[in-house]
């Protein structure tokens, strides 16, 4: 038998900045795992540079061509340390009662790995509505007050998948069609991260805060409250985000590690889902050197993939 080996896609990857802070949308480019090494960096650095970036018209990628795509990145994570939603890889996330992922967040944050980047495509879309909004961490780190940096750049907060600042609201209480709020909580993770950390491959300060810091380390929870919501209101301020309206065919991929995102739960009864397939990540690391360590749980099998897909 021959082996023909084909020559990887020539691809020609044009970069469009979307927005001042976060944003770009990249073209040139059918998404697969046949990407020549040129296209890998081209993307790679538009997204260190831009946080998130989106592509179009990519209505070919089945969930085989996104994890071949997301994997050119780094190793992948299993779909979620406590989510099945049926696949080793996948996270599907379902909504078909007007709910979603309306919180800001930076994703699976209460593990000791955070993931790097998160590679999300459009699979059924609403009539309306349901966009997703995405918010750079590292520049809200830069435009922080000086006597502000002085209070974060020292400080701990303790995350967890049991505890959601963001989720008080009743009406919320199962944020998704296909999990429950027991399935996410079915094992509790608790994990001490610096609220700024440093970029491993940018180098850059970050914030890492959202929706699963359950307090400050020092400070008791009013107190906790308050700092929180002063940052994640610097975080999310609209200046700091770019906001997608999905089409068919789109993909989102962003850098975990220098963003928050948000879906906004606006499309009332109509059916929305996404698939999203993550990239490892390393553990953060403060600005004195210090990583983060886990309190409660082990997730060790969250980033052990290869031992579930057999
Ligand atoms: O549904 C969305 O647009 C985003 C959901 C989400 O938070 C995620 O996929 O990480
Ligand atoms: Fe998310």
């Amino acid at each position: 038998m021959n082996l023909v080996s084909f020559p990887s896609s020539p691809s020609t990857v044009a970069v469009r900045q979307l927005g001042g802070r976060i944003g770009a949308e990249i073209s040139g480019v059918r998404l697969g795992g046949d990407l020549d090494r040129e296209a890998v960096a081209a993307i790679r650095e538009a997204l260190l540079r831009h946080k998130v970036v989106f592509f179009r018209g990519q209505d070919h990628v089945d969930d085989d061509l996104h994890a071949d795509f997301a994997e050119l990145f780094g190793d992948l994570t299993t779909a979620h340390p406590t989510v099945n939603t049926g696949s080793a890889r996948v996270l599907r996330v379902t909504a078909n009662r007007g709910m979603a992922a309306n919180s800001w967040h930076t994703d699976v944050s209460f593990v000791d790995r955070v993931p790097a980047i998160s590679v999300l495509r459009a699979v059924a879309l609403p009539a309306y509505g349901g966009n997703t909004v995405w918010a750079n961490t590292a520049a809200a780190y830069e435009a922080l007050p000086e006597p502000l940096r002085a209070i974060v750049d020292r400080l701990w907060a303790v995350h967890t998948n049991s505890y959601d600042y963001a989720q008080r609201d009743e009406e919320n209480e199962e944020p998704d069609a296909n999990y429950t709020r027991a399935d996410f909580t079915a094992q509790l993770f608790e994990t001490r991260h610096p609220v700024v950390h440093v970029h491993p491959e940018t180098g850059e300060r970050a914030l890492l805060l959202g929706n699963f810091v359950k307090q400050f380390e020092g400070f008791n929870h009013s107190e906790s409250s308050t700092l929180f919501n002063l940052l994640q209101t610097r975080i999310s301020r609209l200046e700091n985000t770019i906001r997608w309206t999905w089409a068919p065919g789109d993909v989102a991929m962003w850098d975990n590690r220098a963003t928050q995102h948000y879906a906004v739960a606006d499309f009332d009864h109509e059916f929305r889902e996404m698939r999203r397939i993550t990239v490892q990540g390393e553990v953060p690391v403060s600005i004195d050197g210090e990583a983060g360590r886990m309190i409660s749980g082990d997730a060790r099998a969250y980033t052990r993939i290869d031992e579930l897909i057999s």
